[in-house]
């Protein structure tokens, strides 16, 4: 049966106004949950296989080795919740790995990509209940409850996008996860991708690929803004920049005005001069330890933790 799609994705004027007020703001900035638009989707995936951009394929690595120990430790007839599920390519490695699965809700902003994977996922789990929900997942949500009973609720949030949260904003995130935990016979937990704390060679090289994909990536953000509430960006007229920045801790993703010039979207103008930038994307790095204290917060307790031979990349197990 195919999985019906439910559609929460908030309307182009959520967009306009986020948008209007970042860049009013000081620093300016652009929110970078707006990056996933169906181009930005596409250009994310080919990042995700670029020889620089480690997380992706490490993190995969780890999965495959470590899952039958993370099964074990999540237990029989889970629900799997998870947040940005993009192509659904890791889900399928969790839902082998588990033991009768009873449920999965994906979640994300990408709708055709959502309504794709879904259905590709209830022909190959028929026995797995499968819903998408189609929605920006930055604040609470209302979640449909699965058709099939289920034991425990495993939030799944792989991929380290916890990082593009500011700390408190992961903390209040990582509180609604363990609200959602909490439903189901027994107490769940959150199975979550982090990205570790390395070399800034290694980190500032993932962000600034040769082919230049993630500068396309961040332009996109802009064209996007032209098409969907008629702003009049010109694209050449702007460069990406990313650097790490060692005292938040975190890759900063930034779109650097190349000379004098005034953007108008929907009857505001803004002003730019040559060097002037507009702050799209933090990518927030943690040492194991760290990560553990900011769950902790949330309400976490350490259950696991799994890291590739050269360190780049972990994958938590958090219980409540
Ligand atoms: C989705 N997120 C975890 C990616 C990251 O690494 O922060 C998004 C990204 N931005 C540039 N490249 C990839």
């Amino acid at each position: 049966m195919t999985a019906q799609l439910i559609d929460l994705q908030p309307d182009n004027s959520t967009l306009l106004e986020e948008s209007i007020a970042g860049l009013k703001a000081n620093p300016r900035r652009l929110p970078c949950k707006y990056f996933y638009d169906a181009e930005g989707a596409r250009l994310f995936e080919q990042i995700c296989e670029l020889p620089e951009y480690y997380p992706t394929r490490t993190e995969i690595g780890i999965l495959k080795r470590f899952l039958p120990e993370m099964a074990r430790l999540i237990g029989p007839r889970a629900r799997v919740v998870e947040y940005g599920s993009g192509e659904g390519l890791k889900i399928r490695l969790l839902l082998d790995a588990l033991q009768t699965p009873a449920a999965y809700t994906a979640i994300d902003i990408s709708r055709e990509q959502l309504r794709l994977a879904a259905s590709q996922l209830s022909r190959d789990y028929p026995e797995v209940d499968i819903q998408p929900v189609c929605a920006d997942y930055s604040s609470a949500l209302d979640l449909p409850q699965p058709h099939h009973a289920f034991e425990r609720t495993v939030v799944f949030f792989p991929g380290s996008t916890i990082g593009n949260f500011a700390p408190a904003e992961a903390v209040a995130m990582m509180r609604r996860f363990a609200a959602l935990a909490r439903q189901g016979q027994q107490p769940g937990g959150l199975l979550i991708g982090v990205d570790l704390k390395k070399s800034r060679q290694r980190i500032e090289a993932a962000y600034n690929d040769a082919l230049g994909l993630t500068a396309k990536f961040n332009l996109n953000l802009l064209r996007r803004l032209n098409r969907e509430v008629g702003a009049n960006f010109q694209l050449d007229y702007w460069q990406h920049r990313a650097f790490w920045n060692e005292r938040q801790g975190a890759i900063e993703m930034h779109l650097v005005s190349q000379r004098e010039q005034v953007v108008h979207i929907n009857g505001d103008s803004f002003s730019f001069t040559a060097g002037d930038s507009v702050h799209t994307e933090n990518s927030f790095k943690y040492t194991p330890e760290e990560f553990i204290a900011l769950a902790a917060e949330a309400g976490f307790r350490s259950a696991g933790v799994w890291t590739d031979d050269e360190s780049l990349f972990s994958v938590h197990y958090l219980t409540l």
